[in-house]
């Protein structure tokens, strides 16, 4: 489970980096892969706290990589310890006051590179399709090959393979490929400071279909770098209600497909970062594998009756808001859950 940051050359992705994680991958130079985690800025979580003052927290965090990548082979190793991303930040370079239309060809120049990445792909495949015996073609061989010359078609037309329609059926066929305009993508501007909507003009000019948010990281490295004291006069005085950089980090646990359900108590507030869709005893393996196996019941309450009903477990209770879910209830982002099991 990671998300990679990719883009072209100087774009500012090991400064993102930094502004997310705190990691400065520059100074590690020679290694091609840099890994960090950055913490997923959460108000229910931050309330939690404040109303347990739990003697530890975990909140969630969304893991990223920044890759150190040059020359003639950058792509070849950028393919090589990125293949295994769940998604990738598209960083395009604007800071020195780039327009949509510079930001449109860059956002092409590194979509092009990937879109010919996953052709090489599916050519080697319907190479080997055409070579088989009729005899002897498996139910995928023939799904792939009505699937992948429509992909083809998609791709040579410049579309990113995640905005063909897929079945369910299709999608699951393809799990054994890399194809990366599969994978889930933000887009992120990297602007100056004084480019107003720039992410709507560059919507419009590039017909990016993926989700946009602009930064301008030279200000949002100083923001993260202030004491949290400091942080909202600053912000108030710019203006602005929340730093670009922790809705990027949102939005990228977001394309992880994941959610986060809260056990709360004096000891510890925790966020546990499960795949959306999640039955309450695969919820409970996140804590212990051995919950799963021995579980009985959940004791679940959405985090806004949680508020609403006195911020306290008892007086969810006494309001009849605390649920007892058994083992097909699937587990909702923000549910606050206590698991009785036997073990
Ligand atoms: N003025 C300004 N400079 C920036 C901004 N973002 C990045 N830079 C500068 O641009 C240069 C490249 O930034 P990096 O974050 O290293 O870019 P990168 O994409 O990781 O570069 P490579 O890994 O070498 O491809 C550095 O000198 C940064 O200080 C910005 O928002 N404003
Ligand atoms: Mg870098």
């Amino acid at each position: 489970m990671e998300i990679a940051v990719l883009g072209l050359p100087q774009s500012g992705k090991s400064t993102l980096f930094e502004i997310m994680t705190g990691i400065a991958s520059r100074e590690r130079f020679g290694e091609p892969a840099v890994r960090a985690s950055a913490r997923v800025p959460d108000r229910r979580f931050d309330e939690l706290v404040k109303i347990f003052n739990p003697k530890k927290i975990t909140p969630a965090s969304v893991p990223f990589l920044d890759i150190n990548a040059t020359g003639e082979d950058a792509w070849g190793q950028i393919r090589k310890v990125a293949s295994g991303a769940d998604g990738f930040i598209h960083i395009i370079g604007g800071f020195a006051g780039g327009s949509a239309g510079e930001m449109t060809a860059d956002y092409r120049k590194l979509t092009d590179e990937l879109i010919f990445s996953d052709l090489v792909v599916i050519e080697h495949r319907l190479e080997r399709l055409a070579k088989l015996q009729k005899v002897n073609i498996k139910p995928e061989d023939a799904m792939h090959a009505d699937l992948l010359p429509r992909l083809k078609e998609a791709l040579e037309a410049g579309k990113p393979a995640r905005d063909l329609e897929l079945t369910a059926e299709e999608q699951r066929s393809l799990k054994g490929f890399t194809f990366w305009t599969m994978k889930h993508e933000l887009v992120v501007l990297n602007t100056h400071e004084e480019s107003e909507n720039i992410a709507t003009s560059f919507v419009k000019s590039s017909g990016c279909s993926s989700p946009v948010i602009d930064i301008a990281c030279q200000i949002e490295m100083e923001i993260s770098h202030l004491p949290a004291a400091e942080r909202a006069p600053f912000l108030k005085e710019l203006g602005i209600e929340e730093p670009a950089f922790e809705r990027i980090i949102r939005e990228s646990f977001r394309l992880m497909d994941r959610l986060c359900y809260f056990t709360v108590g004096e000891d510890e507030v925790r966020a546990w970062v499960i795949p959306a869709g999640s039955t309450a005893p695969k919820a409970a393996s996140a804590i212990h594998k051995d919950f799963e196996r021995g579980f009985i019941k959940a004791e679940v309450v959405s985090y806004d009756d949680f508020i609403s009903s006195g911020k306290a477990i008892a007086s969810a209770k006494a309001a009849g808001k605390l649920r007892l879910e058994g083992k097909d209830y699937i587990v909702k982002d923000g549910d606050i859950i206590s698991f009785r099991f036997n073990v």
